[in-house]
């Protein structure tokens, strides 16, 4: 798998073959690799050569290096196209996994001035503010907080909350949902989400923010979300 008379760097031949590995399954997610030594030792290359090549797929996010473990094959990303107004347990339950909440907090907090604005309240109106982590098949994918006007919204509860909030607005008040505006932007973990999420300093997330309607143009929630940026990936769909 390597040809030292290749122009190609070494580095690069072993970056591409374990590339290619993963791809076809041969070395699957969660797998532990074999240690830099044990390849430098296979393929009489040197050690530095193994740890470029390595890091490499680090940085790609083919592979995750964990502190005192070892080298492991990253998890898949989930794959979410941006294209529908889905509900986060719409969405895992599309891919056949199990979608669950962790209820942080839960209260009614008067809007300030930016919470206001998104939901074309007057200031100090009574808003919902839920916090809850977002578990697909256990594994926490997301941080987020919700606002949404507790005169819009009658009657939500801890239990509501804990499963579906969009089922409840459709099915049980009869609101229709219309549709969103979205952006999204890159930043580091801070300590909640790094808590919460699980995952370790340095480690990237993806801040998105919702501002949902009803049909009728009433602005419907507001909301704020950390998504791991090693576990999602979002697709648009654009046309000419
Ligand atoms: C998604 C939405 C969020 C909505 C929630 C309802 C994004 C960025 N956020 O997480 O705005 O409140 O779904 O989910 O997509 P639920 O019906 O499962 O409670």
């Amino acid at each position: 798998m390597i040809d030292k008379q290749s122009p190609l760097p070494i580095y690069f031949q072993l970056e591409h073959f374990l590339r290619g590995q993963i791809e076809n399954g041969e070395l699957a997610p969660g797998d532990p690799l074999p240690s830099e030594r044990e390849y430098a030792e296979q393929l009489t290359i040197s050690r530095m050569t193994v740890r470029q090549a390595i890091t490499n797929l680090v940085n790609a996010g083919l592979l995750v290096r964990q502190k005192g473990r070892g080298t492991f094959v990253a998890e898949q990303k989930l794959e979410q196209k941006l294209s529908g107004l889905t509900s986060f347990t719409e969405d895992m339950k599309a891919r056949g996994m199990t979608p669950r909440s962790t209820l942080l907090s839960f209260e009614i907090i008067p809007a300030d001035k930016k919470i206001a604005e998104r939901l074309a309240l007057k200031k100090h109106t009574p808003v919902y503010e839920m916090k809850r982590i977002r578990l697909a098949d256990e594994v926490p994918m997301a941080l987020e907080t919700v606002y949404i006007s507790a005169n819009l919204v009658k009657g939500l509860t801890e239990k509501v909350v804990a499963s579906s909030l969009y089922r409840y607005i459709e099915e049980e008040l009869g609101l229709a949902i219309g549709h969103a505006v979205q952006s999204m932007e890159a930043a580091v973990a801070n300590e909640t989400e790094r808590t919460h999420l699980l995952v370790s300093k340095g480690a990237p997330v993806l801040l998105i923010e919702r501002n949902t309607f009803l049909k009728d143009g009433k602005p419907l929630e507001y909301v704020k979300s950390s998504y791991r940026a090693d576990r999602y990936k979002f697709t648009i769909d654009i046309n000419r």
